[in-house]
């Protein structure tokens, strides 16, 4: 009976880790700023077959609009109320969306703005994406409804109401961040209202969330706010499943609030992992792939099951928020598809797969001025389509990183090698490395500036397998280079370091 009662009490701490993907699917994908037509679409003809575990969406909620042309991205982490009209669609299109791609197993995670609303010089009138009238000036969102009443203004200390010193801690958490009007998550009023956004959401299928500046709210309101949340729609997940959590808490070292103090509630987001996978994939500060042989926990990251992890996320690949100048993008393709498949090949953490939109990089004394730039959009403001080229890459600006080939194999990489312990590991003691995942999967990186000629053990049987990174098996044959596995597991790796990608990866479901 006491382990029974043990059991459920764990099972139900737990749940809110649980991603809810379908068997053999490990993988997020953001999404960042797609319109939700082309969300719904991309489930079904990409995401699905190819194995993606779930989407983070942009937050679905009502935001203000500054300025035509204007328009910057970040207007989407300013709501004005909790309706579902933003700049990626309608309700109507919102919930055709999460139809579409829970009917074909591909979760939603839903990005949620709950610690402010739009900031203070945001003014007085309409312009908000669903057109509804709010008062910044006077804390008046009157579509929610908020009032001044259900803000932190008395709460907060310090002179300007700004957040002004990351180490005080009641600063980080009562007053606003960047002026952004700082809700009072203490309140009975304002946790109902959060939890009945987060419900709506829930009840109309989305998977979990993507909480928005958990840094900036009491671990306390949060685990009140969450202890009001409806388990997910049954249609899709079964009864009692509760939603995924995953928290944004920027946590690099430096700070009183650490992100521990949320990992009871949820996962967090682990910003320490593509900061310093950057440092090392691009060898500064004496900085070796060969270090990478304790990854995860042996560089004083979360543990592994309550970690999420990146290579960049919609702010640090513009320069913005925390991971600095290390931080590796699509504006560099070599060695970003090196950190996305050694993250991918590599057990640690909840992977998270960036999908990007190009923008006019402008850098004025090492800051990109641009770094505001929104989505394609057309004049009038409205964000174009997600377009596909011939060659299944994207059209219209969108980058579509998880369209490239050697990102979604080592997505499928990731899928096919599931819990496998990291085995068999190889380095040179510089930037050659090599790892197994049980007998399922092997992978190969030459970040040297000399070839890689090395017969290795990789765990696996006997055959030949298709390389992942140059191509895929198809039919009976490999579009790229293969790798032969003798009887005893051992595998000749040739990788130049002028190759194009400079790694090689095989598992079982390419085996010929
Ligand atoms: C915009 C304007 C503002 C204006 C405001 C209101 O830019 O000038 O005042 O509107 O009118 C996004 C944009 C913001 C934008 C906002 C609202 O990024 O520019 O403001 O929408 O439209 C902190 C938070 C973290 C946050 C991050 C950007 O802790 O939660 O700032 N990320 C999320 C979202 C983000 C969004 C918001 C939150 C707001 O992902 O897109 O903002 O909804 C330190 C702290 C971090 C702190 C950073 C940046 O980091 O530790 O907690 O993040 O500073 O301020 C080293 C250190 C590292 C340090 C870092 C930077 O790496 O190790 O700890 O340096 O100093």
């Amino acid at each position: 009976m006491r382990a029974v009662v043990l059991l459920t009490f764990l099972s139900g701490c737990l749940a809110q880790f649980d991603p809810h993907m379908l068997p053999e699917r490990t993988s997020i994908v953001h999404l960042f700023e797609w319109r939700w037509v082309d969300i719904a679409a991309e489930c079904e003809r990409y995401l699905a077959p190819y194995g993606f575990g779930g989407v983070q969406i942009s937050p679905p909620n009502d935001h203000i609009v500054l300025d035509n042309p204007w328009r910057p991205w970040w207007e989407r982490y300013q709501p004005i109320s909790y309706k579902l009209c933003s700049r990626s669609g309608t309700e109507e299109e919102f919930r055709d969306m999460v139809t579409r791609c829970n009917n074909v197993g591909v979760q939603i995670y839903a990005d949620v703005v709950i610690n402010h609303m739009c900031g203070a010089s945001g003014g007085s009138g309409t312009h908000s994406s669903c057109g509804t009238y709010f008062n910044a000036g006077a804390e008046d969102f009157p579509a929610v409804p908020y009032s001044s009443w259900d803000f932190n203004d008395p709460k907060c200390k310090s002179p300007s109401g700004n957040i002004e010193n990351y180490n005080d801690v009641n600063q980080v958490r009562d007053c606003r961040l960047v002026s952004l009007l700082d809700l009072a998550q203490q309140k009975d009023y304002v946790r109902g209202k959060i939890a009945d956004y987060m419900n709506h959401l829930l009840d109309l299928g989305v998977a979990g969330f993507r909480v928005d500046a958990c840094k900036h709210m009491w671990p306390g309101d949060l685990a009140n706010i969450y202890s009001r949340l409806h388990n997910l729609n049954t249609q899709w997940f079964s009864p009692g499943s509760k939603p995924f959590i995953y928290q944004e808490v920027i946590d690099m070292g430096g700070e009183p609030i650490k992100s521990t103090q949320y990992t009871s509630l949820g996962k967090v987001t682990e910003f320490r992992y593509g900061a310093k996978l950057g440092t090392v994939v691009r060898r500064w500060n004496g900085e070796k792939m060969s270090y990478l042989r304790n990854w995860g926990e042996g560089w004083a990251f979360l543990p592994s099951d309550q970690a999420l992890v990146f290579v960049d996320n919609h702010d640090n690949q513009r320069g913005q928020g925390a991971g600095g100048a290390s931080i590796l993008t699509f504006w560099d393709p070599r060695l970003y598809k090196v950190a996305v498949a050694f993250m991918l090949a590599h057990p640690y953490g909840q992977t998270r797969i960036m999908s990007s939109y190009r923008w006019d990089r402008k850098f004025v004394n090492g800051k990109d001025v641009n770094d505001w730039i929104g989505p394609p959009s057309y004049s009038n403001g409205a964000t174009k389509a997600v377009t596909l080229n011939p060659d299944t890459t994207c059209g219209n600006g969108w980058v579509c990183e998880h369209r490239w080939r050697q990102i979604r194999n080592m997505a499928i990489f990731r899928n096919v090698v599931g819990k496998e312990p990291l085995t068999n590991w190889w380095d040179n003691g510089s930037n050659q490395i090599a790892f197994g995942r049980g007998a399922l999967g092997f992978i190969a990186i030459n970040n040297d500036d000399w070839n890689m000629a090395i017969t290795l053990q990789t765990g696996l049987p006997a055959g030949t397998y298709c390389d992942v990174i140059s191509g895929q098996k198809e039919g009976n044959r490999c579009t790229g280079m293969q790798v032969t596995v003798d009887s005893s597991g051992n595998a000749n790796f040739q990788i130049s370091n002028t190759d194009q990608d400079p790694m090689l990866a095989i598992h079982m479901k390419d085996k010929l």
